[in-house]
This record gives structure tokens, sequence and C-alpha cells, in this order.
């Protein structure tokens, strides 16, 4: 039989939309606008199906608005400066901008090929000099603004390769290429001023319905806001040494009830009474001096194991002049985060509990839930939840809240030298973003420093700083520090010899603004105000969870910055944010153990066991569990294979059916061909149809018969719920409806009887609607169906159908939804749906995903008219 050829009906397919230019974003025409994004891709030289799904689901939402009357936007572009460039040029010796490119030309082609109705008019790349000169300019403005400064910060430095090393480039403290210790350096470097919207980052975040709750929760605790109270403890003895540099120790602390439990009080090891002590205290200083070595950045300390030294100093408690505590220099307390000093209480921190087992300081409970013994409730580490007061003098009895609010009413009340001994407080944890690198392939920071004038910020007409091409890499380092030519430049106010900043820009900057670009590409200004705001913010920016805190953080500070600047007139880039799950697979091991590819494995099935052995040598091989897809574990499946062999509205289907989108889904060789049947399914009904059924734009008949009623009623009802679907991202079951309208078509379609006219009316209006409907997931096909209906407009042209009101199945019922046996929510379903299409709705609810967690599906058993019972 005649079967439809992807290969040679796909670009066809792409050359004809292309043609008519159909994604390119219209002039403003007074249709609404719809702005789609997904997360754009790092050049990295090849897609791999995380890209696909990604940009699969971005697709069916743009060809969907697109045929809902929506002006769409849809672009695409290359996240393209960073450090593997520069790796590739020193392993390669390839200069990092061919290097970028050519990757950017592969991709774009794989792109294309997967048919996205992208407005490829529109393209940028972070490294084109379009539009980092842009990127400078919104620099400048946010230096005018006071929103850009420099202060002097810590880097790691790489003592062998002379080098400043990115986070990624230190392994286990060492550097990744010379394997050296490495230390840390105080450099002065540029930062972007965050914390001047800290209040408002987190505030608005209750302001975005349309975004994922833990992406909210992962920013609310990324931001950090806590209420606490700030405590100033009197030195009242100095046993090791003449002298403190300083009368008292001020500590910040979010539990002042549990004061009473104090055992002792903790500096971080860069606190300069850390420092003083440590002059005439050499074993102290070299403690020190081993901190700073094992790194102490907040994840180093994290996992560090607690350790201490005893300064010799003590303080007095706030509430009892007689109480001394020992005062230590402790790894796990941050200089940068409160006053870069605490009081420790060991029952109820389990920091603290674990540094006073080592160092045999006292742990006393202060904080028990009634009834329970609070020596017991400390027996295996620290207790942190809510309770009442114990062992704490006049708190007793109290609750935590009512204990922390008397604290803080007394300690204010009190004074030391004169002025109040505690004081309310608000701490945030997000920190100003430090953007300097000391790379080249990055966006050049557009500063010059001159010894007479200091920063002089280079003037419009020298803008942009471009980096130079004639560089090598032969070197480590940063070979704009050594490239005088490029580097001396005359100062531009007074002419003086002047050199310019050689640091470049975190590439987290050029992703912080590429949507507001997006909108007007080619302007000679960051963006046009009044084109951007009409996009902006994006309706839909689709992307995976890994970005959930810092890309989106740093994107809703430029879009506040950029509005404070004039450049947009919002404070919210992202209306609507999905974060797709990951593409997953089984892994295999061979006998040594040794990772084996999936293509490299023929997967057999025997007694309902499943067997594999290596294709080559037919040895058998173990498989393993199933995992995100990576190079290590040689799990991937290379999407050029795919579409090659299926084609792309397979891959694009079989991605979307299979699972709800925010879940992983499981790429498997049988979904891939089930996929396929369908695609080819489809496609031979369409033609089936086109012949048995009525001619296009036939009237509807006056009179229908039941069979003929019943196909319309599927036709039309499969349209409803495939337009809803869309329109709340449960994909898979799009894909479950359309199916199940596939189903009702090729019943209509058996026998070889010639049809009347009402059902060659339905047969028609069925195909096309399934035609339709089937568009924005496998475009391609779509259009290869619609040409055989006999229409010479595209698919991809043509408007969304309503679906008739009066067709739409009234006849519902309602299923409790049951998971492990215990009801969870119920679903409302046409009375014909079939155990498929309940199922797959079924698996798209988020009460049943919330009820499994992590666990994996193993049944969905739909016992019809009554119940679904989920099985995990
Ligand atoms: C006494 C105490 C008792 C604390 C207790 C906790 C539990 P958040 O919520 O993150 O603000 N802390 C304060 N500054 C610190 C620093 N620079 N480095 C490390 N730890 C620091 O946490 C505030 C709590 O973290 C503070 O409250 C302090 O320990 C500690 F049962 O004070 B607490
Ligand atoms: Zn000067």
């Amino acid at each position: 039989t005649e079967r439809y050829n992807t290969r040679e009906a796909e670009p066809r397919w792409q050359a004809a939309w292309n043609d008519k230019r159909l994604f390119e974003t219209a002039a403003d025409d007074g249709r609404p606008s719809y702005y789609v994004l997904e997360m754009f891709p790092y050049p990295s030289g090849r897609i791999h199906m995380g890209h696909v799904r990604n940009y699969a689901m971005g697709d069916v939402v743009a060809r969907y608005k697109r045929a809902k009357g929506f002006s769409v936007l849809h672009p695409m572009g290359w996240d393209a400066f960073g450090l593997p460039a520069e790796n590739a040029a020193m392993e390669k010796k390839v200069h990092p901008k061919v290097w970028t490119y050519d990757n950017i030309a592969a991709m774009r082609d794989q792109l294309k090929s997967i048919g996205l109705s992208l407005d490829w008019s529109r393209e940028i790349a972070t490294c084109d000099p379009d539009y980092y000169a842009q990127q400078q300019r919104l620099f400048l403005d946010f230096l005018k603004a006071g929103l850009a400064y420099r202060r002097k910060s810590k880097v790691n430095w790489d003592p062998v390769d002379n080098t400043v090393l990115a986070n990624e480039q230190v392994i286990d403290g060492r550097g990744w290429r010379s394997g050296a210790l490495v230390e840390q350096r105080e450099l002065t470097q540029w930062f972007l001023k965050i914390t001047a919207f800290s209040e408002d980052l987190l505030a608005a975040l209750d302001e975005l319905p349309r975004w994922p709750e833990k992406v909210r929760t992962m920013q609310k605790n990324w931001i950090g806001r806590s209420e606490g109270l700030s405590i100033r403890w009197e030195i009242v003895r100095d046993a090791a040494h003449g002298g403190s540099p300083t009368r008292e120790i001020e500590v910040y602390t979010t539990r002042p009830d549990t004061l009473f439990g104090a055992s002792f009080v903790a500096l971080s090891p860069d606190h300069p009474v850390s420092a003083a002590c440590a002059e005439c205290e050499p074993e102290l200083a070299a403690f020190i001096e081993e901190c700073h070595r094992a790194g102490t950045s907040a994840a180093a300390l994290e996992t560090a194991e607690k350790k201490g030294f005893d300064t010799g100093l003590r303080v007095r408690h706030p509430f009892d002049p007689d109480w001394e505590l020992p005062v230590y220099v402790a790894n796990f307390v941050l200089m940068d985060y409160g006053t870069g000093a605490i009081f420790a209480c060991p029952a109820h921190d389990q920091r603290d509990f674990d540094f006073a087992t080592k160092y045999g300081l006292p742990i006393v409970p202060v904080v028990a839930p009634e009834g329970t013994d609070p020596e017991a409730l400390i027996a295996d580490g620290a207790y942190d939840g809510d309770g009442r007061l114990v062992n704490s003098r006049f708190l007793d009895g109290m609750t935590v809240d009512e204990a922390k609010e008397e604290v803080a009413r007394r300690l204010e009340a009190e004074t030391l030298d004169a002025t109040p001994v505690a004081a309310r407080k608000v701490n945030w944890r997000l920190r100003d973003w430090g953007i300097s690198r000391q790379r080249y392939w990055g966006c050049p920071i557009p500063v010059i420093h001159c010894d007479a004038c200091g920063v002089v910020p280079v003037p419009d007409d020298q803008l942009p700083v471009l980096l130079p091409e004639d560089v090598s890499f032969d070197r480590p380092g940063n070979p704009l520090d050594r490239d005088d030519s490029w580097r001396n430049v005359p100062c531009p106010t007074c002419g003086g010899p002047a050199h310019r900043e050689t640091d470049t820009m975190d590439t987290f900057v050029d992703s912080s603004w590429y949507f507001a670009r997006f909108t007007a590409p080619r302007a000679g200004t960051p963006t046009e105000p009044a084109v951007a705001n009409r996009w902006l913010p994006v309706d839909q920016y689709i992307g995976g969870v890994e970005h959930a805190i810092l890309h989106l953080l740093y994107a809703r500070f430029f879009t506040r910055a950029m509005k404070a600047t004039g450049h947009v007139g919002m404070d919210e880039p992202f209306a609507g944010l999905f974060t797709q799950g990951m593409v997953v697979h089984e892994t295999y091991r061979d006998a040594d153990g040794q990772w084996v590819a999936p293509a490299e494995v023929r997967v057999a099935e025997a007694d309902g066991a499943r067997g594999a052995v290596r294709i080559s040598d037919g040895q058998p091989v173990e498989i393993g569990p199933i995992e995100k897809m990576s190079k290590s574990k040689k799990n991937v499946i290379d999407p050029n294979d795919i579409l090659e062999t299926y084609g792309a509205d397979t891959a694009r289907w079989f991605m979307l059916s299979d699972s709800p989108p925010e879940r992983d889904v499981v790429w498997s060789e049988a979904g891939v061909e089930g996929a396929s049947r369908r695609v080819q399914r489809v496609w031979r009904l369409a033609n089936e149809a086109a012949a048995k059924g009525a001619l296009k734009g036939a009237a509807a008949p006056a009179e229908f018969s039941e069979p003929a009623l019943a196909l319309r009623r599927a036709a039309h009802g499969a349209l409803a719920r495939v337009g809803e679907g869309i329109e709340k991202f449960h994909f898979n079951v799009c894909v479950a409806a359309s199916n199940e309208l596939t189903n009702a078509l090729s019943q209509a379609l058996q026998g070889d009887a010639a049809v009347g006219e009402d059902m060659a009316f339905a047969l028609r209006e069925a195909a096309e609607i399934l035609v339709l409907i089937v568009a924005p997931f496998a475009p391609h096909l779509a259009e290869e169906c619609w040409a055989a209906l006999g229409h010479e407009t595209l698919v991809a042209e043509t408007p969304w159908p309503e679906a008739d009101p009066a067709l739409l199945a009234s006849d519902v019922i309602v299923y409790p939804v049951q998971v492990n046996g215990k009801k969870r929510d119920e679903i409302t379903v046409p009375v014909d749906a079939d155990a498929a299409a309940i199922e797959a709705q079924v698996r798209a609810l988020e009460a049943v995903a919330r009820a499994i967690g992590d666990k994996p599906i193993r049944k969905v058993i739909v016992v019809p008219r009554r119940i679904v019972n989920v099985v995990a």
C-alpha cells in the first residue's frame, strides 16, 4: 500500500511556509498580539531531545494562537557567549567566533528540519556585535542610574596558571587544568544592583498566577527575606591576649526565643574581630587561612565539616551579667550575611549541634511541644520545630512567637554604652550580582580606566567596544589582558594614557534581556519602547526548571532596570511560565559494566520479560534504570537519527503524546513506532475521506442519520477538547482526543458501499477537523492531508474552526479519580470517551502528580462509567 513519504514531504511544506513568509511577525494590524518564547539554546553544536521537546511545545502554542487570529511573535536566537568556546579554542585551536558560528549554522539547519513556525528574520546571537553593542548601552544607562557599581570581591585564583577561574572550573578546590589548590583573591569587580529591587522582586511573585508554584517558592527562598533581631554582646574577658579591637560583638538571629539555650558565640573567619585576634595568635591565623583555602561560598560551607577555633574572648549573656560564653571563629559563619557573627543554640540548630558535639559545648533544649521530654527531643540532633519555651526563666511557657516578641521588647529597652542592646532587622539573602568575568568570549564592559580621571564610560560615539579578533589562546588567562593594542587607549576625558576594562560580562547578562531585543531585533537602540510595550511581557515562556532561579530572577531584575532607564514600560518579563520535564531513556551496560548506547542494542520481549543484546556481537546487555539522557551514560538518542528515520512530525507527536508536558517523557523505540503508525493512519484516512466524502465546500444537508450525526459529534467534541487542552498545556490529552477522532473516522469509512449525502458531508467535515487539530502537533502531515482534501491554501494560514455547541456531547460523566485507592480529584468526560482518552486526561491531572510524587504510574484502571484508579 501507499505510504506517506515524510522525507520528501517535510522539506516541501517547510519551503511552502517560507515562500509565503507565514511565520514572519506582521506589523501591528490591530489583531491582538501573542508572544510565545522558548528559552534560547546555547550553540553547543547539536540539538538534543530536550530542545526538540521544548521547541515542539512552543510551536504547538504558536501555531494554535496564530490559527485563533492572534498576531504571533515566535522568535529564535542563540545564547552564544561563554566558556565552552574558549575551551574549544584552547583544545582544538579554533577561534571562539568560528567555533560558535559553525555550531549555530549546524543547529539552525537542525531546527529548521523540525518545521517550527519561527520568525527566522528576527534571529539574534548574543555574540553578534549588533546585540552586544546594545547591551553595552544598557550597561552604561544602568551605571548612570546607579544600578551598576564597582567594589572589591573574591575570585578563584589558580596560582599555577595565573588565572581567574570560573566556579565550574574549580573541581574539589583545585584548578581544572593545573590541579593546583585554588586561592581566593580580592579583585575590584563590577556589580549590578539587584538588591535595589529585593522587596519588589519578592512581592511581585504573588502576582504571577501563571507561573508554577514551585518556581515562585524557589525564587522566594533565593531572595530570602528574614525578620530577626540584631543583638550586641558585650566582651567581658580577653584571656588569650592583650585586648580586643572592639567592646562588643553584634550578632543576627531569627530565633531570639532561644537565647537561654545559647552556648557560644561564633564569628566568620573574615570578621574583623577574628582578624584582630589572629594577629597575636598564629594558630588562629593558620585556621583562618585554612578556611579561606576551602572556599567560603555558601555552597562550599553547606557540605564541609563544621570546624572552629576558640579565640579566648568571652562575652556576657544579654540577660545575665554572670553568664559568660566563649567566642569561636567558625567555618560555617558567612561574613556577607547578617553581621557575620551568630550566637549558637545547639539544641535547635543542626550546624550548632554538630559544632557543640565536636567541641564539647553545652546543648540545652529550650523549645519543646507540650507533653514531650525536651531532652529526648534532641537525642539525635537539633529540634527545629515549634513548641513552648522551657529552661528559659521568664520565657517559660510562652509560644515561640511570644518569646521572640518578649526578648525583642526587653532588649530594645536595655542599653549598652547608651544605645539599645538590640534592634529588629530585616535581612535578605539576595546579594548584588557580580558580573565581571576575566574571560575573552563575552560582552566587553564598556569603560576605560584613567589614572587621572578614574573610571570613564566609553562615549556613545565610540560604542560598541568590539572584541579584538586577533587573539591567541596559547597561554592561560584572559587574552584581552595581554592585547596591548586593544587595551591601551587615550582617555576620552583628558586624552592621557588609559586602558580599557578587560573584564567581560557574565553570560547571564546576555540572556537577561534577549526577549526584549526580539521585539525590535535590528533597532539602533536596545529596544523600541513602544514596540516592546506592545509585545511584552512574553505571554508564554517555556523552558527547563534548571533555570527556575538565576535566569528568571536576573531577567526580572533587568526588566525593572530597563524600565527605570526608559527602555520598557513593565516590571515583569514573563506573564506565563511553563517548565517542561526532561527526556529520559533506559540505560544499558555490557558484561564489563561499560555503558552501551541504545542504537547498539536490540531489546526483545520473551515470556513477558524484557531482555537486551548488543547488535554487533549478540552479547547480553543489562537493562538499567531510566535516566536523563546524558553523554556519560550513553543513553542519548540523537534527534538527527529520529528525523531521518521517521521525520519531524513523528518525533514531535511522540514527544507530546506520551506524558503530561511537565513530567519526564520516557523515550522508547516502541513509542516512536506507535507515533509513526499514527501519522500514516491519519494520512490514509484523510485520503479515503477525500475520495468518499463530499466535495470541498459542499453545503450541509438538512437531515443527518444517526451514524452521520455520531461522527459529527465525535469531530466537534475532539475539536473543543484539543483547543481547551492546548490552552491548558495538556498536550497529551489533545493527542488522545485526536486519536479518538481518528478511530471514529476509520469506523465510518469502513465498507465499500457508497454513502449517503449526509454521511459524505460528515466524512469530509470530520477529516478536515482532524487535519486542523493535528496541525499544531504534526504540521507537515496536516498540510499533506489538507492538500489531499483539495485545498489550495495552507493549513498554516487557515483559521481554527469553531466547534458547533449543538454537536458537543451534552451527556457527560463525572469520574472520581483515585490514587492508590484514595480519592484525589474528578474529571468530566463525554459519555462515549474511550478508556485511552480518559487515561490521558487522568495522567495530566496535577492532583495525581502531587499524590504520587516521584514514583512512576504503574497502571491506570478505568472502570467504565464508574471510577478511575491510578496505581503508583
Ligand atoms: C540563633 C539561632 C538559634 C539561630 C536557633 C537559628 C536557630 P535565616 O533564616 O537564613 O536568616 N546566621 C545568622 N547569620 C549567619 C551567618 N552570617 N552565617 C551563618 N549563619 C548565620 O537564618 C538566620 C539564622 O542563621 C540566625 O538565627 C543565625 O542563627 C544564623 F535555634 O541565631 B540563629
Ligand atoms: Zn583621563
